[in-house]
């Protein structure tokens, strides 16, 4: 049984992907830290008896900045495969915790490589690379695997970091690594503080009937958002490859946070319209006119990346992956999923 290491396990990409390794027949092994309250919800329904009895799903404690205890669990599973997913993702709070951000996306990287030296050299190693890389990619536009990195907040300085150390033990070691430069990847499992999630739950609660508002920042952020299960299929197709390399994984269209809103409401049967400018600006509902959506500064980032968009053309012509759901799709089955 071939086995695969996943960190993050517990997280959208993390729970999406070890669904996937188990329906390929991988035994999967998962880090999880330990904390008071169970973090589990994304992944309970694969901890059935028959995954864990078999030992295809083995959960283990662990930080990876505890260095020599990340690096002992790692020599005990000997995995074939790592991908490494955890750490802290959230833009905008990676201004108020950069060095957190930093350790969790930048440090962590390294120390998973140094512990991979010593490894089986045929073990293979995917890291989650962020368009946020780019940060301010003027003129630049799609970005793809050439595009000179431009980070414009902490998060994406730290996966720069993480970035270049995996081309560097990848050309100066011979490991195989791939970094997968994720674009926006969204789901019903996404964290409740990013912008689709935070408008798909406000927008069904909304049409249940609740007077609920939603508030958020910049609602001129264009980000090119794709549906997350689709992006999980290509990290594990990136280390079926003869050959490590890096890709972009993007849908290739964009769309802003006002588009997406709207089209959320759309959805749920509650047409609304935009009013104002700025910090004034709203949403109202078209048929009565309550105010369901307004904007607030609490919300806004010290510096936002106006527009990215991904060109995936090398993971379709060498992968052959194509991101399928975005746009008004994925907004619909997002408030659709918080519907139940
Ligand atoms: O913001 C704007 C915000 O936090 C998207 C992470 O997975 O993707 C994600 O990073 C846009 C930005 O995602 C709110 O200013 C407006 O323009 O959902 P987000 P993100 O920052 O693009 C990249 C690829 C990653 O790698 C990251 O790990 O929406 N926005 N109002 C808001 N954003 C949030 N969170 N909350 C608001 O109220």
């Amino acid at each position: 049984m071939k086995k695969a290491f996943i960190t993050g396990i517990t997280g959208q990409d993390g729970s999406y992907l070890a669904e996937l390794l188990l329906a390929k027949g991988y035994a999967v092994h998962g880090l999880v830290r330990r904390a008071s309250a169970y973090n589990r919800s994304r992944i309970d329904h694969l901890r059935t008896d028959e995954n864990v009895g078999s030992g295809r799903l083995v959960l283990h404690y662990g930080e990876l900045n505890d260095v020599t205890s990340f690096h002992r669990l790692l020599h005990k599973i000997e995995p074939a495969e790592i991908y490494h997913l955890a750490g802290q993702s959230h833009v905008g709070l990676s201004f108020e915790l950069p060095e957190v951000t930093c350790l969790e996306n930048g440090m962590a990287t390294l120390h998973l490589l140094e512990s991979m030296r010593e490894l089986d050299t045929s073990t293979r190693l995917y890291l989650a690379q962020s368009s946020e890389i780019f940060g301010a990619p003027e003129g630049e536009d799609p970005q793809d695997e050439t595009t000179p990195v431009a980070p414009r907040n902490p998060y994406g300085c730290a996966k720069v970091f993480s970035m270049q150390l995996g081309k560097v033990y990848r050309e100066s070691h011979g490991l195989f690594v791939c970094n997968g430069i994720a674009f926006n990847h969204e789901s019903p499992r996404r964290g409740e503080n990013f912008v689709t999630r935070k408008i798909s739950m406000g927008a069904a609660r909304i049409a249940a009937g609740d007077e609920a508002v939603i508030e958020l920042g910049n609602l001129d952020g264009r980000r090119d958002w794709g549906y997350a299960p689709e992006y999980v299929e290509a990290m594990w197709r990136m280390l079926q490859q003869d050959r490590a390399d890096d890709f972009v994984l993007a849908t290739g269209r964009t769309h802003t946070v006002r588009e997406f809103a709207a089209a959320a409401f759309a959805a749920v049967g509650v047409p609304v319209d935009f009013q104002g400018q700025g910090v004034e600006e709203v949403a109202r509902r078209r048929d009565n006119g309550a105010i369901v959506l307004r904007v607030s500064p609490r919300y806004f980032r010290p510096v936002d990346a106006v527009s990215l968009r991904g060109n995936p053309a090398k993971a379709k012509a060498e992968l052959g992956w194509k991101a399928q759901t975005q746009g008004a799709d994925l907004a619909a089955l997002m408030v659709e999923a918080e519907r139940g």
